[in-house]
């Protein structure tokens, strides 16, 4: 894969990179494995922090890769143990980005493997739908999957994402077990490094 390197973290619109490329995000609820699978990505331990406690990653975190495109690593989601306000500062800064004048080419939206879509991944969808974001679901930790399991968590997302379709918008992926790297950078690769 290609050359990655933390650029910035941004927790005010006003410090977003001046440099405009292409930005591929990572969004989701909160410690679905966004932050891992960056490392897992471009083999690293530690590119992006992780932890086994939610509401890690707190601000837009770019990765610059090979300066051509940007990975924005979000914070997020859902996570009960954030204060309201600090909530709200999240949301309105997530929005803000999203609205903003930046090329959003791609999102990669994490779903944990183990559980079926929450009401929040069923609003970024919407979401993502309405801004025209071209979209890859990621079901994540799939090594924590017996085959049946897998099964049931593809229809589990095909339930209230009906578009998905496994191989083309729906990844499965274990940044554990490298699970679905392949097809990330391959994907990566043909729309960004040809
Ligand atoms: N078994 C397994 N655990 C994983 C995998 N990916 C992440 N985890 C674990 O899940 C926890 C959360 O991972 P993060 O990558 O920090 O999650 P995040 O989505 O970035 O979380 P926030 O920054 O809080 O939004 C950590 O304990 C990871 O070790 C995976 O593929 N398999
Ligand atoms: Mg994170």
């Amino acid at each position: 894969m290609k050359n990655a390197r933390f650029l910035k973290s941004v927790f005010h619109l006003k410090d977003l990179p001046k440099l405009k490329l292409p930005e591929v995000i990572l969004c989701g609820r909160s410690n679905v494995g966004k932050s891992s699978f960056l490392n897992s990505i471009f083999n690293s331990k530690n590119l992006a922090k992780t932890s086994s406690s939610p509401g890690k990653t707190r601000s837009l975190n770019y990765y610059s890769i090979d300066e051509k495109i940007y990975l924005v690593d979000l914070p997020g989601f859902g996570y009960a143990k954030v204060s309201e306000s600090e909530k709200r500062n999240w949301e309105k800064l997530i929005n803000d980005y999203l609205k903003s004048d930046r090329d959003v080419s791609l999102a990669f939206h994490f779903v944990d493997s183990r559980h079926k879509p929450f009401d929040l991944d069923i609003a970024l969808n919407n979401y993502l739908r309405e801004l025209e974001i071209p979209y890859y679901v990621i079901l994540s930790k799939v090594d924590k999957l017996n085959q049946k399991e897998k099964s049931q968590a593809i229809k589990n997302v095909n339930e209230y994402f009906p578009e998905l379709l496994l191989g083309e918008n729906l990844i499965l992926y274990s940044s554990m077990k490298g699970i679905g790297k392949k097809e990330v950078v391959r994907n990566l690769d043909t729309l960004y490094f040809r």
